[in-house]
């Protein structure tokens, strides 16, 4: 186990993430210094009086005498302070290598640009309903330190971003799997998606099975070692999917028996391709085959993931505020489609400087009408001027759309952009739609 006493330690960024380090590391003896750049940081109330904090900017001074410098994943390493810290020698990490440190358990690793979280959540179920003791944390909201918190599980079930992955070395994976790649957080990625992948593929280093997606070769690992590989794929690998009689049905090379996907209450071929990753996750972990059927029949789906909040007046509104990049928009117009009415679609925030000409490509010439909002609102707007309106918010937006609706449209907020400009997170921008068709509704 790793010692810190006597370490001078920084943390950076007073998040969720901050918070947890802080907290872990005042357990361990160590007073830390948190630094945010941010004047008034969200965690702010909850810091303890006693740690010393720089708010507005990092303390360069105190910064360049740290030991250890902890980074939250809202930061990036290649920030020019953190750069000169590098430069002097100082160990730079972030939270969920303090984790991997401390644990001595077996861990499954879960990254890709799109269903980190219904893969996740899929596979604790699973486990769960197999009798494992089983906990998940990281990416998905729950600061992986906080786990430690609780009494030592059977099994650590990690959602891991690129930005996380880039700040851990440790990490000893039991099974680890990249789901998907496609273009995202590029803001954080000058040299492309090449330099966004490799920080991905980091998952795989020391992982004993590595869980691939056969369509998918940009997230194969690169250097082969000793590793066990089970694989999913639309038409090939261990898991794969089929059609008959007009339906998609799962089809394991292992087993017999085949699943229809009509009895899962998630919809849409993305959460098909989710429910086989899922299941070559169980495999790996030789979870029994009927129960994980069972699981993938019983599993509602997470709130802000294409979540249907109601159907009034034969007009639908769906929430998919967690699609925060093109690619999880592009699953929830596929899902949506054929269309009956009209499309309202919500797009805007922060693009995060994707290209959106592939979604443009696909709104255009059909019976869909884009409100766009937000910090590039305007931006998204003027790719497609025919059939987009701008507002200046999400609900300037909304209240415009509840004046043109007629039965049989569906309002989708789908915004393929982060929320950081103008909300708290992608929950509180999918509570703020919630609450207002709500009102809508009952108006
Ligand atoms: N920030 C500053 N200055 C700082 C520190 C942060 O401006 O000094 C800003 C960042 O630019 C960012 C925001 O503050 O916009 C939050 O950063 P943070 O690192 O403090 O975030 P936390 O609250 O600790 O939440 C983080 C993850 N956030 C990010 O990676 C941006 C959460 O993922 C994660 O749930 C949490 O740790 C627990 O592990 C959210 C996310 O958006 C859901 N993740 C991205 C994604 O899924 O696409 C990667
Ligand atoms: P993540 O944790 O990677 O953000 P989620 O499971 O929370 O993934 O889903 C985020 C968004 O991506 C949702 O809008 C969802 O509809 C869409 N999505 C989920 N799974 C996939 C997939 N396999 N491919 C593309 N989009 C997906």
């Amino acid at each position: 186990m790793f010692k810190y006493t006597d370490k001078k330690v920084v943390i950076i960024g007073a998040g969720i993430t901050g918070l947890s380090c802080v907290d872990f590391f005042l357990t361990k003896g160590v007073n830390p210094i948190l630094m945010d750049t941010r004047l008034l940081p969200p965690m702010i109330k909850k810091i303890p009086k006693y740690v010393k904090c720089y708010f507005g900017g990092f303390d360069i001074n105190n910064l360049l005498k740290a030991d250890l410098i902890v980074v939250s994943p809202g930061i990036s390493i290649y920030n020019p302070e953190l750069q000169e810290a590098a430069k002097k020698g100082i160990d730079i990490v972030g939270d969920i290598e303090l984790f991997c440190r401390e644990l001595n358990a077996p861990i499954i690793a879960i990254t890709g640009s799109n269903g980190k979280s219904t893969v996740a959540t899929l596979i604790k179920e699973m486990a769960k309903a197999a009798g494992y003791k089983v906990v998940l944390g990281g990416n998905i909201g729950v600061p992986a330190l906080s786990l430690l918190k609780k009494p030592l599980q059977q099994l650590y079930i990690l959602e891991l971003s690129s930005f996380q992955l880039e700040t851990t070395i440790s990490l000893k994976a039991n099974i680890a799997t990249v789901l998907n790649i496609s273009e995202d957080h590029l803001n954080r990625y000058p040299l492309g998606i090449n330099q966004y992948r490799a920080a991905k593929i980091r998952i795989y280093q020391k992982a004993m099975i590595c869980v691939i997606n056969q369509d998918d070769k940009s997230t194969f690992p690169v250097f082969k070692q000793n590793q066990k590989y089970i694989s999913f794929g639309i038409h090939h690998g261990d898991y794969y999917l089929f059609n008959k009689d007009g339906k998609v049905w799962i089809k394991s090379i292992h087993y017999n028996q085949n699943f229809n996907t009509d009895e899962m209450n998630i919809i849409g071929k993305h959460n098909h391709i989710n429910a086989i990753s899922a299941l070559a996750l169980a495999e790996a972990l030789k979870l029994p085959y009927g129960s994980n059927l069972s699981t993938l029949s019983s599993f509602i789906g997470l709130k802000h993931r294409f979540q249907l909040i109601c159907e009034h007046k034969e007009i639908r509104w769906i929430n998919d505020s967690k699609a925060t990049n093109v690619n999880s928009t592009l699953s929830a117009l596929c899902s949506i489609m054929p269309l009956q009415g009209t499309l309202w679609l919500l797009l805007g925030g922060d693009s995060k400087g994707a290209d959106f000409s592939l979604l443009i490509n696909s709104i255009i010439n059909r019976k869909i009408k884009v409100f766009c909002f937000g910090q590039d609102g305007n931006k998204i707007a003027a790719l497609c001027p025919e059939n987009s309106t701008f507002t200046e918010t999400m609900q300037e937006a909304i209240k415009q759309i509840a004046f043109l609706v007629r039965p049989h449209d569906t309002v989708l907020l789908s915004p393929a952009c982060a929320s950081f400009d103008q909300f708290r997170n992608f929950e509180h921008r999918g509570n703020t739609f919630i609450k207002l068709v709500k009102q809508i509704i009952n108006y």
